[in-house]
């Protein structure tokens, strides 16, 4: 069956009976601890970067340009989601894109954290950038939260209980026609990756969907994913705190995740392919052809 990008089929006002509730008492009474503590923590890092988003047209001019300056916002971020996390559960380990790895007592916890994720296009002032935090536990992640603070939408998931956008409950699209389906990719970057491989890749996609996208976070882009906005997505040569919240995302909204080679774990590899079962088995079978 084909059917339409498909967000929100249900909400949680609806699903727990408690449409009189304000919003922030839903929140605490419907997610869990650990959820609330990553939701407060990305929000607090969120308000960081756009006030630092705010900046940046100024900064256009400087001599030192705002590269630096980006820099340092994202490194202001990290230590906010760092100070929140660390404040509610002491023990676990720390792994983030600027502050590297800090060791845990809790050996079998641990946050995996991307304070700015698509870094270039909240440098060019492109509303496409988010903070994702992910929870592993034993080697699987058992929680993500994904948060634009551009457009204050905040991905949730968690797993075993599902995805949501803004507590509308996602589900991946169910379009079974690859010729109907939208498709996001991720461009190998300069000086990284194989340009060659990917200009194939992109190619042979090209060839089979209605539409090909670049949008350049990949933590959304496995949102997006999630909430039937695309069909489909892959990219190479990613660091596991890109991903790990946004593989959850797509998970609980019932679709497919692997590596793009097989046998692979795209948080080691950094290689991820994605959609629902269907598309994702179309777009595995063009890339490993
Ligand atoms: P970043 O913005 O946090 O660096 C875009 O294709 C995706 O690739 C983004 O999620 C981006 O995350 C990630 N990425 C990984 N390595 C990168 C690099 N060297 N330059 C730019 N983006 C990179
Ligand atoms: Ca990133």
């Amino acid at each position: 069956m084909t059917r339409g990008p498909s967000r929100g089929t249900q909400s949680l006002k609806q699903a727990c009976f408690c449409a009189n509730s304000p919003d922030q008492d839903l929140e605490h009474m419907l997610y869990s601890a650990t959820i609330n503590v990553m939701v407060k923590a990305a929000r607090r890092a969120g308000r960081s970067l756009k006030r630092d988003l705010g900046e940046i047209e100024h900064l256009q001019v400087s001599l030192k340009g705002p590269a630096n300056f980006v820099s340092l916002a994202d490194k202001r971020a990290e230590e906010i989601v760092y100070q929140d996390l660390a404040k509610a559960r002491p023990g676990y380990g720390f792994i983030g894109e600027e502050g590297g790895t800090r060791e845990g007592t809790d050996k079998s916890h641990t946050w995996i954290v991307d304070p700015l994720d698509g870094t270039t296009n909240f440098l060019h002032g492109i509303p496409q950038f988010a903070i994702s935090i992910g929870l592993v536990r034993e080697g699987t992640v058992i929680a993500g939260v994904i948060y634009n603070p551009a457009n204050d939408e905040l991905y949730i998931a968690e797993r075993g209980k599902g995805a949501f956008l803004n507590d509308q409950r996602l589900r991946v699209a169910g379009r079974r026609q690859l010729n109907e389906c939208v498709v996001a990719c991720g461009l190998p970057h300069i000086g990284r990756g194989d340009h060659e491989e990917f200009r194939r890749e992109m190619t042979a996609i090209q060839d089979r969907v209605a539409g090909l996208r670049r949008f350049g976070a990949a933590s959304l882009d496995l949102a997006f994913v999630a909430a039937g906005r695309l069909d489909g997505y892959w990219e190479r040569d990613l660091q596991s705190w890109d991903i790990a919240a946004g593989m959850l995302m797509v998970r609980e909204a019932g679709g497919t995740v692997t590596d793009i080679a097989t046998p692979g774990d795209p948080l080691v590899t950094g290689h991820v392919v994605c959609g629902n079962e269907y598309v994702h088995g179309e777009l595995v079978k063009i890339l490993r052809r």
